[in-house]
């Protein structure tokens, strides 16, 4: 601990103290948290610079929504809460965006805020920064606390650990008022109330009839599925999880950050016959996915029903650690309460060493769909189309990532996200992060930095041209902190598409944007390697360089301005499409 010496009365013994910094950076390290994402000012820059000089890694942004979108996906990478740590109102609210994703993705963060003077917030007397931030924070976190005084920092920050990793992950919020920073108790005192948390997310183990009463359905399907869910990969059982597939046989389908939690080339994969295997099936297992908007609640045509919201008769069987989740959009016939390592263990005892694999007939029409489209998909794939479009650009990205399976990607945008997914394999688990839950735009640049410092790995990120612009002035934190990103802008001059005008002649399409921006040279501005790419092969190279070099590096892919479509795959979810 380092601490101060105060000089006592003359004759009396100098009594060592701690301040409130100290005793957060110690309660955090003694809960194995070493990094923080931080942007700093009053009154939070002191603990930077002692964090730091303490031995954390302490990550500076530019913006606090990139801090915030790091720490979130550190919390999903690690299972250890990501910390994100701002200053007061306008640094709080910035970070919000994070803390609100985190919970609705279910990753563990926590936002730790400095905040103005209490007396006189509560009294609305106009502080510096003055904002309530404890009550706005509440609805958008899984849970939100206040430490007024050095003695309950410890405690303060256990609970937010707990809250934060513990049943179903979310975002944390932590007031921490200018004040508190400056307290000083005794060092010996402040020392004991710190707490390391014990078994921090116990683990939750399913009840032994939901297990039977899940394989008893699964028993009987003649056409079964499985569904994984970023919960799956969020679970790091991956050997279980394979286990379970390959016991039994099922085909499966990764959501999208659970691509490569099995390999996307695995003869059981049917991303490729989705489309079929959706309505087709009789039994759905759901392994840590949600029934929600993607996957269409669960209902309506993409799941066999006749109707927009009519359920198309297939069982579910759902493994989830919130029992709340069941029955959420349609009937679970078999809800499995627990952790998915506890769950899947359980189902794969109670399998017992034989288990049927499923018809050959219906292992037979998925492959027959999934070879015809893996066909087509190759074909579309080997043109080589001038301008570039997102077809011969991911083809590249495609290659580069089959060759470096450990790479993260990172990724966003609407078409340069739809297709990536689409047409890029993962081959190894939690490689693939990307606009979750919300389908939010501004993770890239924050993710990647996250991604870089907690794995180590080569970082790819492939960004629409919209997208990178969120967050794309962290290039500059990219270059500062030499991390290994290799950013690809999916230039296609706008959002969707370059192609839009404006009827009256007057201004830019609200969708458009300056035409062959050259965004490049924005990271050669921090002494980054910036590169033009016009051809695949130009991509390609620079792709190939980038890796070897581990430098920062951005290339700006240019793609044809008329290759995408509206909203990408979501087209019938935008009001004025839908009228067309
Ligand atoms: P996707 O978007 O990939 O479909 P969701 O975010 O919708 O995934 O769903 C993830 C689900 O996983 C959530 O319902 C969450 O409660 C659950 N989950 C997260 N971690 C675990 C875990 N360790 N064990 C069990 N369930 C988990
Ligand atoms: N703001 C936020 C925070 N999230 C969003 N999802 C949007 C706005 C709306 N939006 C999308 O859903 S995708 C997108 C926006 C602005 C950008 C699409 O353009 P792009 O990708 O250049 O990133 P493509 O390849 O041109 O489609
Ligand atoms: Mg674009």
């Amino acid at each position: 601990m380092n601490t101060t010496a105060q000089a006592l009365a003359p004759g009396a013994q100098t009594q060592e103290m701690a301040d409130g910094f100290q005793l957060v950076i110690d309660a955090l390290k003694l809960n194995g948290i070493d990094t923080i994402y931080a942007l700093p000012g009053i009154p939070i820059t002191d603990l930077t610079r002692r964090a730091q000089a303490d031995g954390m890694r302490v990550l500076s942004f530019r913006h606090e929504q990139n801090a915030g979108y790091a720490a979130s996906i550190a919390g999903f990478l690690t299972q250890k809460p990501g910390i994100c740590l701002t200053v007061s109102a306008p640094g709080f609210l910035n970070g919000l965006n994070a803390l609100a994703h985190a919970t609705t993705n279910c990753f563990p963060m926590i936002l730790i805020s400095g905040s103005s003077e209490r007396e006189i917030v509560d009294l609305q007397q106009g502080d510096y920064e003055e904002l309530d931030q404890l009550a706005i924070a509440r609805p958008l976190a899984k849970a939100a606390y206040r430490v007024l005084h050095a003695e309950d920092i410890g405690v303060g920050i256990a609970r937010a650990i707990r809250a934060a990793v513990s049943g179903r992950p979310g975002g944390v919020y932590l007031d921490m008022p200018a004040k508190l920073f400056a307290q000083s108790i005794d060092a010996a005192a402040g020392r004991k109330t710190l707490i390391k948390v014990v078994d921090p997310a116990p683990k939750q183990i399913p009840a032994p009839e939901s297990v039977k009463r899940a394989l008893e359905i699964l028993k009987s399907a003649k056409r079964p599925l499985i569904v994984l869910g970023k919960g799956a990969a969020y679970a790091q059982a991956d050997a279980d999880i394979r286990s379970l597939i390959e016991k039994t046989g099922i085909p499966y389908l990764p959501m999208s950050m659970a691509k490569g939690l099995m390999p996307d080339v695995h003869e059981q994969c049917a991303s490729a016959a989705r489309s079929y295997v959706l309505p087709e099936a009789d039994v759905v297992m759901l392994i840590g996915a949600r029934l929600n908007w993607l996957l269409s609640h669960g209902k309506g045509k993409t799941w066999g029903g006749k109707a927009s919201k009519e359920w198309g008769g297939q069982k579910f069987i759902q493994i989830d650690i919130s029992p709340q989740e069941a029955d959420s959009n349609v009937r679970i016939d078999a809800p499995v309460v627990g952790d998915i390592g506890s769950c899947v263990k359980a189902l794969l005892e109670a399998m017992g060493s034989s288990w049927p694999k499923p018809s050959t007939e219906w292992m037979g029409s998925i492959f027959e769909r999934k070879s015809k489209n893996i066909e087509k998909m190759a074909e579309t794939l080997a043109k080589n189309p001038s301008p570039m479009n997102f077809h011969s650009a991911l083809n590249v990205v495609r290659d580069v990532v089959k060759a470096n399976p450990d790479a993260i990607l990172v990724n966003e945008g609407a078409n340069a996200l739809d297709f990536t997914r689409s047409i890029v394999d993962m081959y190894k688990p939690r490689k693939r992060i990307d606009v979750g839950t919300w389908g939010i735009m501004g993770i890239g640049m924050g993710y990647s930095v996250a991604a870089a410092v907690v794995t180590g790995q080569q970082v790819i990120a492939i960004e629409g041209d919209s997208a990178f612009g969120f967050s794309g002035m962290e290039v500059e934190t990219i270059c500062r902190y030499n991390l290994p990103v290799c950013i690809v802008v999916m230039n296609n001059n706008g959002v969707y598409k370059g192609t839009d005008v404006d009827p009256n002649g007057r201004d830019p399409a609200p969708t458009v944007f300056v035409k062959n921006a050259r965004y490049d040279r924005i990271i050669e501005a921090f002494g980054g390697v910036g590169v033009h790419a016009t051809t695949p092969a130009e991509l390609r190279k620079a792709m190939d360089e980038a890796i070897r070099s581990r430098k920062p590096t951005l290339i700006n892919a240019v793609i044809d301005e008329t290759a995408g479509t509206e909203s990408g795959r979501i087209t019938s979810l935008n009001p004025s499409a839908k009228k067309k």
